[in-house]
């Protein structure tokens, strides 16, 4: 009984305290955007950044477009039995005051259909856009990516 009437005061605390929180796209900072640079004749790269959300509740990453390309899918990698494998996902979690990073070898912006080829040093706007319709724009920066210094950074995250 006692037990209950606890539970029951502590619920109704929790639902009565406000929460001040923006739009997630006012809520997310995004850290380093960067997208690999690809020669002439490849139309796919990716993109990749940090999502770091400065609110008090979980946010997503729903959607990514730019007028660079022809779509924008949000992936991550799976090991498929040693075997590293693309798959779509439907959003990407950025927990409250956490950060989520997309990297090689794990969450990405798949950039498909370039409508050119992605030179270093080149800014690509993309535009991000969350779980409650807010969106935010950023500019990656194309960046040559070699496996070396890619392996080099999976190491120093760990
Ligand atoms: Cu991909």
């Amino acid at each position: 009984m006692f037990k209950q009437l606890t539970s029951g005061l502590l619920l109704g605390l929790f639902l009565a305290s406000p929460v001040f929180s923006g739009t997630a796209a006012d809520d997310i900072q995004v850290m380093d955007p960067w997208a690999r640079e690809v020669p002439p004749g490849l139309t796919t790269s990716a993109g990749f950044l940090t999502l770091h959300n400065k609110g008090s509740k979980e946010h997503k990453l729903v959607a990514a477009e730019s007028p660079a390309t022809g779509t924008v899918e949000l992936h991550t990698h799976i090991n498929d039995n040693g075997v590293m494998r693309m798959r779509p996902v439907k959003d990407i979690p950025v927990a409250a005051g956490g950060k989520t990073e997309l990297k090689p070898g794990g969450y990405h912006l798949m950039l498909m259909m370039l409508k050119k080829p992605l030179k270093s040093g080149e800014k690509m706007p993309i535009t991000l856009q969350f779980e409650d319709g807010s969106k935010k724009e950023i500019q990656a920066e194309v960046r040559h990516f070699s496996m070396e210094k890619g392996m080099k950074h999976m190491k120093m995250d760990h």
